[in-house]
């Protein structure tokens, strides 16, 4: 019987191969703030495209560009935060997301996908382009969500 701790470093190993570096002895929990973190900073970057889109806030094109840019880069960056045996802590992932790995990877590539589309409508500079790519960055979050996280 493997102990925890060597399921989990073979768990990060494998993720290793399949995404990216995450260091010999990265606990668990600090996988779950790592990826938590990444969300907190999209979500940062969103709410003032949503202010704007609903006109509680001046629209402002450069800022606009500038917030949408910075969603489509760290898009990419939380799938290596869902490591196998990573469900710990306050973590809202659901297991669904491991059982269903393919589904889950290819949401989050559709994530990357709107938001690179957005930041490319932002260039336009104008809302009947915007409005329809920043719904359909919304509904990217939105569909992981239904499935993937507890709320
Ligand atoms: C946000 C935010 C989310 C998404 C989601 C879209 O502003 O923090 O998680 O939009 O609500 O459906």
């Amino acid at each position: 019987m493997l102990s925890k701790k060597t399921r989990f470093l073979a768990a990060a190993a494998l993720g290793l191969c399949m995404t990216s570096v995450v260091a010999e002895g990265t606990k668990p929990e600090d996988v779950v703030e790592y990826r938590k973190s990444v969300f907190r900073v999209i979500a940062w970057n969103f709410g003032p495209l949503v202010a704007m889109v609903k006109g509680e806030m001046d629209y402002d094109p450069a800022e606009f560009t500038l917030r949408a840019e910075r969603m489509a880069a760290l898009s990419s960056q939380p799938l290596e935060g869902f490591l196998p045996d990573t469900l710990v802590g306050d973590s809202e992932a659901k297991p669904e997301i491991w059982e269903n790995w393919a589904d889950f990877k290819a949401k989050m590539a559709d994530l990357e996908e709107a938001t690179s589309a957005l930041a490319e409508a932002s260039l336009s500079g104008d809302m009947k382009t915007i409005v329809p790519a920043f719904k359909a960055t919304g509904g990217a979050c939105k569909a992981c969500h239904d499935d993937y996280k507890e709320e």
